[in-house]
């Protein structure tokens, strides 16, 4: 029997494709982009396609596991379930820590999170590894998260990337903007390949894009091109061009091309990236450069504005079963590795969806805090080097197997549905059955024991009501538009009016100093989702650099404060001297990145500030004689 589903991307990614997967027999054989969807059009990344082969790969987890010393032995569901509930029967919830990201964006993945809500208040992560920064920002801004759509671009006459790096990471916008036609900037330390495939490239220093906003500003209101009262007149006297080209390493002409933009004659939207927030003062670059955009009169008008991220589609959706909050234990969750060893009452660790050995900063931390749990309980697809440091493993299905409704607030404004296209092995479960069952087993009355399609479409009732869908069209079709047109272009108020913001740039340190003598940046990699994409790469880290005496092939030890990592060189003659980058994602058999990365985060809104890391880089030869 041969059937045509319908499955989206369930990747935290900007851009939730929808594919068409073919089912023969009970089996999927092949993959493709719908073509019929408004914004993914068809065309899936190296990541979407690469499904399949996670799909089928015979490393895939297949059954609950035990640790018995330095063995695996596999368990049937009940009987693993039986060993977790046993281990949270009695204890003081408070000492269950449970850790999680966005490994699958669907709303079934929940079920963790609804469970802990009823057996809690437990000790959990507050911040993010990922956004926060520029969420606080954006939010202090304008008093909620909201941006323009991507239609947009279709009367914008130019778009500007500020740190976002479209071609690799949010490939959608980018093939959009192309297929619009319009022209594109792009701001970022790197030469990605959106910098190469860009009209113009500003090489900015990290680390200064308030600096940036600030010098375009001001170049405005020399210009006559923006009017201010004496008072903010004053402070934008104090802000000395030169400081900004020094900070930035933007030449004058540079900044006067991109204050050109902010004349008022065209119409921009600008895509603030995420990359340029992963720093203490993360929040101030994004507010920065959103009142550049309010200063400039270049938001609320057809084809200006801004976008950084969106929650309008998430918070649409019912929460037919949230509970009033717990108030649980918290701590920013960059600092997991050194909180979890302030504490000695563990009981219990529960991980899911997310790679945190690999992907926390600061790895040997994170890997002493793992030790102070008597037991260590992860859900996974693969043994990555998270599950291999738990005592009980338990499977999950891949994005083929579980029916689902996909969301994100990061950039597609669409709701989108899976269909599950096949069985899971015997002894998978689905999270969401597996705490139904976990919730049955220890008695738990109040947990959601609703079958699964009926809890997607309580969560869709009104949002299906409003725009008078139903609920099997919108599984047969697969996407839906949920925004209200006037909701579409409802003007953004801008909540902090003035150039405040701009009098708040730190000196910056001036030369770094040694040993640790360039920055370290760990950007996104184009063919893996964090550390997905990195299971079968075994080589060693690449460290990309542009400085004298090294050479693309050489094996160096790269040392921070943190730890040390042995790499292999490759020159990007294209890098500025006194930064390198190693992309984050790879494994401990080659090398975990964030071994070298810093635990510290921003000032506001609790973000990882992954690149405050400064590293030094030696030859491995002339460390060994
Ligand atoms: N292929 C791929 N796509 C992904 C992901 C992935 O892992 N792989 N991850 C997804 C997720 S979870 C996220 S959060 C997004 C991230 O999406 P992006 O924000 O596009 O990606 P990043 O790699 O985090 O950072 C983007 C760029 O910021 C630059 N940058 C660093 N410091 C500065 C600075 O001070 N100023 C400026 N202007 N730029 C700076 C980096 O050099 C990098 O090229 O991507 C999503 N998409
Ligand atoms: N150095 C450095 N580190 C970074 C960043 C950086 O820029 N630099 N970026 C940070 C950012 S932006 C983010 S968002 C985080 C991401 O951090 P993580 O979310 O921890 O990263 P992933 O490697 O994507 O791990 C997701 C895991 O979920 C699993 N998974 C997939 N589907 C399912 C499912 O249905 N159920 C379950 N239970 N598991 C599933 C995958 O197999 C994978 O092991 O990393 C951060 N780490
Ligand atoms: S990772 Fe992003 S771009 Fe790639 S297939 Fe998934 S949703 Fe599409
Ligand atoms: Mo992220």
């Amino acid at each position: 029997m041969i059937e045509q589903k319908k499955v989206t991307c369930p990747l935290d990614c900007f851009d939730l494709c929808l594919m068409d997967v073919r089912v023969v027999d009970g089996v999927v054989t092949s993959i493709s982009g719908n073509k019929d969807h408004p914004l993914t059009c068809g065309v899936l990344c190296k990541k979407g396609k690469d499904h399949l082969k996670r799909h089928l790969d015979p490393q895939r987890i297949k059954t609950p596991m035990l640790r018995k010393g330095d063995q695996w032995q596999e368990l049937t569901q009940e009987d693993a379930m039986g060993i977790l509930a046993e281990k949270m029967m009695g204890i003081d919830s408070r000492n269950i820590l449970y850790y999680t990201d966005s490994g699958h964006n669907g709303l079934s993945k929940n079920a963790a999170e609804l469970f802990f809500q009823r057996l809690g208040p437990i000790t959990t992560h507050r911040g993010s590894l990922c956004w926060n920064a520029g969420n606080f920002g954006l939010e202090k801004s304008i008093g909620e998260h909201a941006g323009v759509r991507h239609f947009q671009i279709q009367e914008a006459d130019e778009v500007i990337f500020w740190g976002r790096n479209a071609l690799e990471t949010n490939l959608h916008l980018y093939l959009y903007v192309k297929k619009m036609g319009k022209p594109f900037l792009y701001i970022d330390p790197i030469a990605t390949k959106t910098a190469q495939a860009a009209d113009e490239y500003l090489q900015i220093k990290a680390n200064s894009d308030l600096e940036l906003a600030a010098g375009v500003m001001k170049l405005l209101v020399d210009g006559g091109f923006l009017q201010l009262n004496p008072e903010e007149r004053k402070l934008v006297e104090r802000i000395s061009m030169e400081d900004v080209c020094n900070s930035t390493g933007l030449s004058q002409e540079q900044l006067e091309s991109l204050a050109r933009r902010f004349r008022g004659d065209r119409n921009i939207i600008t895509f603030i990236g995420y990359g340029l927030q992963r720093y203490k003062n993360g929040a101030r670059a994004v507010e920065g450069i959103i009142a550049l955009h309010f200063l400039s009169g270049m938001v609320n008008k057809p084809g200006c504005g801004f976008h950084f991220s969106d929650k309008r589609i998430a918070k649409s959706l019912a929460k037919p079963f949230a509970k009033k909050e717990v108030v649980n234990e918290t701590f920013v969750k960059s600092t997991f590795g050194a909180y979890v060893q302030t504490r000695k009452d563990w009981s219990l660790l529960f991980v899911d969806k997310s790679n945190p050995m690999v992907q926390l900063p600061d790895t040997q931390e994170v890997r002493k805090a793992f030790e102070r749990f008597p037991f260590k309980v992860g859900v996974d697809l693969f043994m990555t080097d998270t599950m291999k440091a738990m005592d009980l493993v338990f499977p999950a299905p891949s994005p083929f197997e579980c029916a689902d409704v996909v969301v994100t607030s990061m950039f597609s404004p669409y709701l989108q549905y899976t269909q599950a296209c096949v069985e899971s092995g015997e002894q998978v479960l689905s999270e969401y059955e597996l705490f139904q069952r976990l919730a049955e087993m220890i008695g738990m009355d109040d947990y959601p024991q609703v079958d699964l399609d009926r809890y997607l479409y309580l969560h869709m009732e009104p949002v299906l009501k409003l725009a008078n869908l139903s609920w099997e069209s919108f599984k047969e079709v697969g996407w839906m538009d949920p925004e209200p047109e006037k909701e579409k272009n409802r003007p953004l108020e801008w909540k902090t009016p003035g150039v405040q913001i701009f009098a708040e740039m730190t000196p910056k340190k001036t030369g770094i100093q040694d040993p640790y003598k360039y920055r370290l940046i760990t950007p996104h990699w184009k063919d893996s989702l964090h550390s997905q994409g990195f299971k079968d790469v075994h080589d060693l880290p690449k460290i990309y650099m542009n400085e004298p005496g090294f050479a693309t092939g050489e094996k160096v030890i790269v040392q921070s404060t943190q730890g040390a990592l042995t790499c292999v060189v490759e020159v990007d003659p294209r890098l500025q001297t006194g930064l390198v980058y190693i992309y984050e994602g790879y494994w401990q058999h080659s090398g975990i990145v964030n071994t070298l990365t810093t635990d510290a985060y921003s000032d506001e809104g609790d973000q990882a500030a992954y690149y405050e890391t400064l590293v030094s880089v030696v030859k491995e030869n002339a460390r060994r004689s």
